[in-house]
């Protein structure tokens, strides 16, 4: 059901380059082989690193005793905390004010807090020795009482997992006014109100994070190749975590083979390989396995809400309540903190005029792996929580679902919601109806109606999300509470052959920035699309930078190579007017040349200034030679990509297996710079959030451990269990950007849960049931509807 089809760039005009759905340049290396990732690198001289970690989820350390690994032959080192000066302690959620802060040492001393906190590493002269080595380390441990879930950890007698915490209690925050919500609620005809899990997701990259670091003694220079999704912030939090220079410290992101979140944040690891590599001054190497992925990369979601929802009884919106206990796993990762609040609670209106709204948050320690941001971070749980409870209201009303949605759309643009942001623009009952046309929806309700006379149990979802992305506004993040502003810089340079090189401080990993970027560039150049390259990922060679995440890209850094190109053509006018003596008003620029005004034939081109630039001698007066430029840009106001997404499902009440007929996805990011990157982003995205619905979740048995510890236990959806999807878009710019893009990186994650739980609820005639869906579930759920129960 793939709408866009890929053109060869070759075949597209020039001017026509932004806005086509040619390939993507990255290709061919990624799917031969060509590709260089983290493990890929070998150094001279170059040595391997394990990490031996925790089995149990907590205990107190008693004892570890490395005597038998260190004596095994092509063992360089093993050590521990207690080895090590200044052991160091990553940084902890610095993304949010009043939190109860705790020390999260990079080696665990003398206390382990959740399966696969690290105890101690190994370097080897090869990878299977220190794997050996790492399995002789024995660790005597004193067991203490383990809590996986947000609720039990905030019970009176649960164990605790950081003595300074009291209660387990990270943080209580909320959003909204309390009073105008409960004045609402008195006014209400109906109150609707769920139960709602957003269980907790491991990140799948396909490839593992690995560490490559080397250091050179004689100028104290060390480098960290590994897999980032934002090598500045890397560079800037590992020079304060292992004490070292930050000019000295070069962080560079090879290729990276996905994220999805889980690449930005700081983690131990790859700390402890750049701090192995300065004590024995050799390059060395660290790849995690599978297993240690499931154990330690920062996990994502866990949130337990109960949400309520008041409502007059001709079907409008009065108010919205939510409160909600987040987990945030044993210790606060980088940016945990923010993802239960300010991405999350800001976007509990959805796409509707909600007049009170008050959302609370408790954020709590457990004994599961850190909790961080997952593809969507906090605006898939907001979005799941606005949508659950629109499917239940519209029930309680006795109205149609869609019907009900766009009785309370929001209509004009900007838009205050009641929860702070203020929505850019927005089309709402444009992608409705282009969704509901798609699924020829009456005539739908109409088979559901003749299947369900003859026992079969056909539902319908939607799911009208919104999200926030194009994450910068410093202003807008600093008025949310936020420490550190967020904005992205680009430098387009040309050189003197006339070829274009454009660095930006993003950092893809999967998403085509190498295509989309160059389509920016040329547009604003007016060069040929091949004449420009792109370099994202290494610390030396681009200025500065924020990353990739927030589906932040296109919008802010696209950006930022609009402005320095922009700055560039305004430099090439002045040179162009001199050479050709004229004055620079009369200068004209189209496709890439200047022209003088009503004299076409008097032109240049400005691969030509670019030469002129380095090489004349006759530049105009006071002008620097030589034709580059640098932008930071921060926006005002964050994106808001919308959309509506719709599942048709089948339920069979007597397997409890769940069958997705048909998948109708519509969404606006405004403007497109490539219509099939952005289609191929709805569908990844879209497979993840079917993934949640149906199949994917963390489980944790009482002691804490892992259930799910491997691909075996744990179902990443595989192309046989996502439907085809029907793809379709509309158009509404930002004005926040000079692109009018919105992001799309996280869309389909968000919009795809609830349209499928809401279908399967749908079918059964049920108001809950639990994600995964498995087949148990829906057996029970569809059990006790058919039992009256
Ligand atoms: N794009 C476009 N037109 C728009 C918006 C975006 O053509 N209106 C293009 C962009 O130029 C870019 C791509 O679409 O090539 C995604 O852009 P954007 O929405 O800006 O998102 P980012 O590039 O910042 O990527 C981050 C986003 C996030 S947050 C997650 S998580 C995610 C995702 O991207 N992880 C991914 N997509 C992923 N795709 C892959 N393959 N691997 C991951 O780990």
């Amino acid at each position: 059901g793939s709408g866009v089809q890929s053109v060869d760039p070759d075949d597209v005009d020039a001017a026509d380059i932004l806005g086509s759905a040619i390939e993507r340049r990255e290709d061919p290396a990624l799917l031969t082989g060509d590709a260089e990732y983290t493990d890929d690198i070998e150094l001279p001289g170059m040595v391997h690193m394990t990490i031996k970690r925790s089995r149990h989820a907590h205990a107190r350390i008693e004892n570890i005793d490395t005597s038998e690994a260190e004596a095994m032959d092509g063992v360089i080192e093993v050590f521990t905390a207690a080895d090590i000066e200044a052991p160091g302690n990553l940084p902890t959620g610095w993304l949010l004010d009043s939190l109860e802060q705790v020390d999260h040492p990079i080696l665990a001393e003398d206390r382990v807090r959740y399966q696969g906190d690290a105890l101690a590493v190994v370097v080897a002269e090869e990878r299977y020795i220190a794997h050996d080595a790492t399995d002789r380390i024995d660790v005597d441990y004193d067991r203490l009482g383990a809590v996986t879930e947000p609720s039990e950890a905030l019970a009176d007698d649960a164990p605790a997992v950081h003595d300074d915490a009291s209660g387990n209690v990270a943080f209580d925050w909320d959003i909204g006014d309390a009073e105008k919500t409960d004045a609402a609620f008195d006014d209400a005809d109906h109150v609707v109100d769920l139960d709602l899990e957003n269980q907790l997701l491991i990140p799948n990259a396909m490839e593992p994070r690995a560490a490559v670091a080397e250091y050179n003694p004689s100028n104290d220079e060390l480098a960290v190749h590994m897999t980032s999704q934002n090598p500045h912030l890397h560079r800037l939090l590992m020079s304060g975590v292992i004490d070292h220079p930050e000019h000295k410290l070069q962080v560079r992101a090879p290729d990276v083979g996905g994220g999805f979140g889980s690449k930005i944040h700081h983690y131990a690891d790859e700390a402890l390989v750049a701090l192995a590599a300065k004590r024995h001054e050799r390059p060395v190497k660290w790849t995690a396995t599978r297993t240690e992925t499931y154990l330690t990369d920062a996990q994502g979601r866990g949130h337990d809400t109960h949400a309520e929802m008041a409502l007059s009884d001709d079907g409008d919106i009065l108010g919205f309540r939510v409160d909600t206990a987040a987990n945030l796993g044993a210790y606060l990762s980088t940016f945990a903190p923010a993802v239960p609040t300010y991405l999350y609670g800001t976007l509990l209106s959805g796409q509707y005029d909600i007049p009170a709204i008050y959302c609370s948050v408790t954020g709590a320690f457990t004994n599961v792996p850190p909790v961080d941001a997952y593809r969507g971070a906090g605006r898939p749980e907001a979005s799941f929580v606005v949508e659950r409870m629109i499917h239940r209201a519209a029930k309680e009303v006795g109205m149609d679902p869609a019907e009900f949605r766009r009785r309370n759309f929001v209509e004009e643009f900007p838009y205050q919601t009641q929860v702070a942001v203020e929505y850019d623009s927005g089309d709402y009952e444009k992608t409705l109806d282009r969704a509901l046309d798609l699924l020829d929806y009456d005539e739908l309700r109409e088979r559901q109606e003749a299947a369900r006379a003859e026992g079969k149990y056909v539902g319908v979802g939607l799911s009208a999300y919104i999200e926030a992305c194009g994450l910068a506004p410093s202003e807008l993040a600093g008025e949310l509470g936020a420490q550190a502003g967020l904005w992205e810089s680009g430098l387009v340079r040309f050189h003197p052959s006339g070829k274009v090189t454009a660095y930006c401080g993003t950092s893809g990993h999967g998403q085509g920035h190498d295509t989309t970027y160059a389509q920016i560039v040329a547009n604003e150049l007016g060069v040929d699309y091949e004449d420009v390259e792109v370099v994202e990922g290494d610390t030396d060679e681009i200025p500065q930078g924020m990353g990739t995440y927030g589906s932040r890209s296109a919008a802010v850094g696209g950006s930022a190579l609009v402005k320095s190109s922009q700055k560039l053509v305004e430099k090439a006018k002045r040179i162009a007017a001199h050479q050709l003596e004229a004055a620079p008003e009369d200068i004209e620029f189209e496709n890439g040349d200047f022209h003088v005004a009503g004299a076409p034939d008097r032109s240049m081109h400005i691969a030509e200034i670019a030469t002129q630039a380095y090489l004349a001698h006759d530049m105009p007066d006071d002008m620097e030679p030589g034709l580059e430029a640098t932008s930071f840009y921060d926006p005002d106001n964050f994106v808001f990509p919308f959309g509506l997404h719709a599942a048709v499902v089948e339920v069979d009440p007597d397997t409890g297996e769940i069958d997705i007929e048909r998948y109708v996805a519509v969404d606006d990011v405004g403007n497109q710079i490539n219509p099939k990157i952005v289609e191929g982003q709805i569908h990844g995205g879209v497979a993840q959030g079917i993934g949640q619905a149906l199949y994917e979740g963390a489980e944790y048995d009482d002691n804490g451990q892992l259930v799910t510890g491997s691909m075996q236990d744990y179902t990443v959806p595989k192309a046989e269990h996502i439907p085809s999807m029907e793809t379709d878009s509309t158009c509404t710019p930002s004005p926040v950007n000079p692109l009018g893009v919105k992001g799309v990186g996280e869309a389909g994650t968000i919009a795809a849960p609830q349209a499928v739980v809401n279908a399967v609820c749908d079918a059964l005639d049920v108001d809950q049931i639990g994600m995964p869906m498995k087949a148990e579930r829906v057996w029970r759920a569809a059990n006790a509807a058919t039992d009256g129960g």
